[in-house]
């Protein structure tokens, strides 16, 4: 009967190490641990052996056979459960490393770039940004500017007429606006000075496009109004504005010129750190008529204002040889910037 009792034992033992799943274990725990199991059987024989030691060793080693039994189905059961929730997480598992891989994504156009690095740089030198309509009256973008109707230096900006009347206005009198220029106009007339802000802008010319010329470009105005305002004051804020923008290596001079709008008038240059000169713009001091257009009293209040092309400004930064180029979709250019 011993010998029974470990074979029985022994080949429980084989087939419980097999279980592979919740349903095997489930299964084995009724064939070998339950009422109708084998050592079950063998217990129930206990009553024909005829002696009392008989009895008493071979119910011992039927208790330490259940024992084990229950043991090995008890570790089963754990194992069991254990490797089903490893390969649930596994099914599961989300590969977050597809993420680390450098993203394919789009990024503003260098422009918009410039555009963006201007107003940072200004706003930093305590400017503040300021908008106007790109459509645009003739009187802001031309009279008040000191530029009244006939005067020649209308010719200089080659103008693009909307065919609307204005329910106030004359027909040929709203204008796509040529420069940047009208909203220090519109800034004097909405506020009291002093005033500091720039006022970045798309502006319309009929140019024909060449290497330096697009019909639809983008300006930056800057305008200053304050008691005692000099040309010392343009030329430090165009100094500090064009170290903060290009670097500490590049220098800036004025040289003069004419605008109907600012007198004296400058054109202003920056110098790259190898020595070469690049033209960036025009400013000057308010002339003391478009003061008085905008509402302010120019014997009390002083100022200064500069005007630049940001595409050309942007296209010399990073030696760009054509102005064209940046508004092609030429996706080789476009995602060297
Ligand atoms: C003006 O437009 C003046 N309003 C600037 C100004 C403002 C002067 C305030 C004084 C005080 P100008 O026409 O030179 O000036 O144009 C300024 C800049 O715009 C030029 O230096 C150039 O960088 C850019 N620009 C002019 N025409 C074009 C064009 N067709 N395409 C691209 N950039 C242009």
């Amino acid at each position: 009967m011993i010998s029974d009792i470990t074979t029985a034992r022994d080949a429980a033992l084989a087939d419980i190490a097999q279980a592979d799943s919740p349903d095997a274990v489930a299964a084995m725990t009724t064939r070998y641990a339950g009422k109708k199991g084998e050592l079950a059987g063998l217990k129930k024989q206990l009553g024909s052996l005829e002696s009392i030691d008989a009895k008493k060793e071979a119910g011992a080693a039927i208790n330490a056979a259940m024992a084990a039994i229950d043991a090995a189905l008890e570790r089963r059961r754990t194992a069991v459960a254990a490797d089903a929730i490893r390969i649930q997480v596994e099914a599961e598992r989300i590969d977050l490393t597809e993420y680390l891989g450098k993203p394919k994504r789009g990024h503003a156009h260098l422009v918009t770039q410039a555009w963006e690095r201007l107003e940072d740089v200004f706003v930093g030198l305590g400017f503040r940004v300021a908008e106007g309509p790109e459509v645009e009256t003739d009187w802001h973008n031309f009279e008040a500017l000191n530029m009244p109707i006939g005067h020649p230096a209308r010719g200089e900006w080659d103008t693009l007429f909307v065919d609307h009347v204005p329910p106030e206005g004359e027909a040929g009198t709203t204008v796509l606006r040529t420069h940047t220029s009208p909203v220090q106009i519109r800034t004097m007339l909405d506020e009291e000075p002093p005033i500091r802000i720039i006022a970045p802008g798309r502006v319309f010319r009929r140019d024909t496009p060449d290497a330096t010329h697009m019909p639809v470009f983008h300006q930056i105005e800057g305008l200053v109004i304050d008691r005692d305002i000099s040309m010392a004051d343009l030329a430090g804020t165009i100094d500090a504005f064009t170290k903060a923008f290009f670097g500490k290596g590049w220098n800036s001079r004025l040289r003069p010129s004419y605008f109907p709008f600012t007198e004296p008038s400058a054109e202003f240059d920056i110098q790259r750190p190898d020595g070469s000169w690049i033209e960036l713009g025009g400013s000057g001091m308010v002339h003391p008529n478009v003061l008085r257009a905008g509402g302010v009293d120019p014997e009390e209040w002083s100022g200064f204002a500069f005007g630049f092309g940001i595409d050309r400004m942007a296209i010399m930064r990073h030696g760009v040889a054509d102005i064209r180029e940046m508004f092609s979709d030429d996706l080789r250019f476009v995602e060297q910037f």
